[in-house]
């Protein structure tokens, strides 16, 4: 009883921070993603009689901290299985771990895939996202390709709280150029960064109120392929998210100079009329979105700020695939 799966990062253009339910982990605002091509998890899940506890390795290392989080979801499958085999599970990053490049996304989205697989489950994608979301709530994203938005639902039991395409890469193959500032794991997580920010940033409550509103425009922008719309926008909302972060106690800073210094990078390259924006997660990378034949042009230029260690540059993929 042995599956692999691979998964996709996903960047939000419209973000996820804050919970209205931690247990079962629904998010407090909807979020629009693309999913990365070039970032991505591959995940072994092996159950079997002769396995006696479940173990969890992640690029050749035992990893204690995070098997909990692992137990969970593997505990949603087995009981959809009716089995109660212990699973071993052997995870490989092909880009740095924990440091904000959405790693729990395509890790739980891979792992939420090769364990029903493994165990002969043959969910719709959407029960799929249900129970990665479950695992980590950007995960739900990465279960689909291109453009997909991630809902709240309003059932509170979190049966209609998951993802959904809302258009394909091949219809809008935008491109995007990561600006790698730092490879060590941040040291506050988005999971308790964001429990900060519900309990202590006096912009939360906003932060909440006005996210359908960046919904909405965000995703009229996409179907629309309005990218002057959609650049506006999504820095907007990251900027907000980033806001709410920085004024919680203790503050959540996640970027560093190499950052500050991209996001004015970008905005100059817009105004001198290339199509590009940026986008910031919860660490210090960041993620310049830009139309196809122009990724080059930007990779040089953030290449040659102070403090980019590294660049990538990506197109759109694919949602989870057995493999
Ligand atoms: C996002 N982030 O929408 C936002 C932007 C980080 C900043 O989704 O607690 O690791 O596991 O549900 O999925 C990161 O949150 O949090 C995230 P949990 P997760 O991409």
């Amino acid at each position: 009883m042995k599956a692999t799966a691979k998964a996709r990062a996903n960047i939000a253009l419209v973000k996820y921070w804050g919970k209205l339910n931690t247990d079962l982990n629904i998010p407090a605002v909807g979020s629009i993603s693309i999913t990365l091509d070039k970032l991505w998890t591959e995940t072994e899940v092996e159950f079997g009689k002769s396995i006696s506890a479940d173990t969890f390795f992640l690029n050749n290392e035992a990893r204690k901290d995070q098997l909990d989080r692992v137990i969970s979801c593997l505990d949603i499958l087995r009981s959809h299985a009716k089995v109660s085999y212990a699973a071993r599970v052997v995870s490989h990053n092909n880009f740095p771990t924990g440091a904000g490049l959405a790693s729990s996304a395509s890790g739980f989205a891979a792992l939420t895939m090769a364990a029903a697989r493994s165990l002969g489950l043959n969910f719709p994608p959407n029960k799929l996202s249900i129970i990665a979301r479950q695992g980590s709530g950007s995960a739900a994203r990465s279960i689909f390709g291109g453009f997909v938005e991630m809902h709240v639902g309003s059932k509170g039991d979190g049966s209609d709280s998951f993802a959904e395409p809302i258009l394909s890469s091949d219809d809008w193959p935008l491109e995007v150029v990561v600006a790698i500032t730092e490879r060590k794991e941040k040291e506050v997580s988005s999971r308790i960064g964001m429990a900060k920010s519900e309990l202590t940033s006096p912009y939360y409550g906003e932060w909440v109120k006005t996210s359908p509103i960046d919904l909405n425009s965000v995703r009229e922008a996409i179907q629309a392929q309005d990218f002057e719309q959609l650049a506006e926008v999504a820095e907007l909302n990251c900027l907000k998210m980033h806001a709410v972060a920085i004024a919680s106690q203790p503050p959540l800073v996640y970027w560093n100079s190499a950052t500050v210094a991209c996001i004015h990078a970008v905005r100059e390259l817009r105004r001198s009329g290339i199509p590009v924006f940026f986008t910031i997660d919860a660490g210090p990378q960041i993620k310049a979105v830009c139309t196809p034949g122009v990724s080059k042009n930007v990779e040089k230029v953030l290449r040659d700020i102070p403090g980019v260690l590294d660049t990538l540059v990506t197109g759109l993929g694919p949602g989870v695939e057995e493999i």
